[in-house]
């Protein structure tokens, strides 16, 4: 335990002194974002397909607009195959860092807007790193589908 913790402040300690600086990945459990191939999550606004290649998540806005560690809103819409909004009665979203093992200590919301869209609020990244943002779509007929969204939080 002691020496986990040692390993995540060395984490942050080198996430500090050398942000924008990928090349400085001395450790073995230094994780830095850029470039990193699993982000897509990369700019507003930004289509990410469902694992199932029928839902289109339409992110719209993002506060902050680059994720920072702390909380973050999202605000996406979801579409079907043409663009249709998609007939979505819930979604459920768990956010977890694939590359440490661990989910962040809150649980995001995800609340439907009255314009269709939906916001996904209480949304804590609380380090820097890569974060898997995974979002459950539960469609009107009770089928569901799952899209992973991967966010870097800069260090
Ligand atoms: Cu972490």
């Amino acid at each position: 335990m002691i020496r986990k913790l040692g390993a995540t402040l060395a984490v942050v300690l080198i996430g500090c002194t050398s942000a924008g600086n990928a090349s400085d990945a001395n450790s073995a459990t230094y994780v830095g974002c850029n470039g990193d191939k699993r982000i897509n999550l990369t700019g507003i606004p930004v289509d990410i397909t469902s694992e199932d290649g029928a839902l289109t998540l339409h992110f719209t806005a993002a506060d902050p607009a680059v994720p920072l560690a702390g909380e973050n809103t999202w605000t996406f819409a979801v579409q079907s195959a043409g663009g249709a909004t998609a007939d979505i009665k819930s979604v459920s979203a768990a956010a977890f860092m694939p590359d440490h093992g661990h989910p962040s200590s809150v649980a995001p919301i995800a609340t439907l807007l009255p314009s269709g869209t939906w916001l996904l609020s209480n949304l804590y990244l609380t380090m820097a790193g890569v974060w898997r943002v995974t979002l459950t779509l539960e469609r009107a007929d009770g089928t569901k589908a799952t899209a992973l969204v991967y966010a870097c939080v800069a260090g």
